[in-house]
């Protein structure tokens, strides 16, 4: 079982501003807990992060055949980027989108995810406990599924 979790722009900073907002793990601490609750459910996990937006369309699309569950925090390109949601239909991979903070209950920009209606689920606002959350989702989506 493979589950692909990928991270958007800035999400390299976590830890090193606006702690108010994003919590003080960085996304190497956020890492490390996916690894280790990933090993107690025996669940293979790759996890990436870039500040490019072809390149997670490149991750996506590659992902095909040996990826399970994608598991998506796609930060800013959440709210701007058809070309993402149209990645996740193209590969028909189970998608979950996830994000640290209550993007609801910020800015009106952040409101909207061009992401979410092609995506399984979304998860936001439970800090780095998010990405946990999106695993364990991951690992339903696949029981169901088999
Ligand atoms: O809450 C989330 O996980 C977000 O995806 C984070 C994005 C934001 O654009 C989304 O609306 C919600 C921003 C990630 C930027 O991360 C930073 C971390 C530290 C310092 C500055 C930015």
């Amino acid at each position: 079982m493979n589950v692909l979790f990928l991270n958007g722009p800035n999400l390299n900073l976590l830890g090193q501003r606006q702690p108010e907002v994003y919590g003080k793990a960085s996304l190497a601490d956020i890492q490390e807990q996916v690894r280790d609750r990933a090993a107690k459910l025996g669940v293979s996990i790759d996890f990436r992060q870039t500040n490019h937006e072809g390149e997670l369309i490149d991750w996506i699309q590659q992902s095909r055949g040996n990826v399970n569950v994608i598991v998506l925090n796609a930060a800013a390109y959440t709210h701007t980027s058809i070309a993402l949601r149209d990645a996740i239909v193209a590969v028909g991979i189970p998608a979950i989108e996830i994000h640290l903070s209550n993007i609801h209950a910020r800015e009106d920009f952040r409101h909207r995810s061009l992401i979410a209606p092609v995506c399984q689920g979304q998860i936001c606002g439970f800090g780095p406990f998010s990405y946990i959350l999106g695993l364990e989702a991951a690992v339903n989506v696949i029981n169901i599924r088999v």
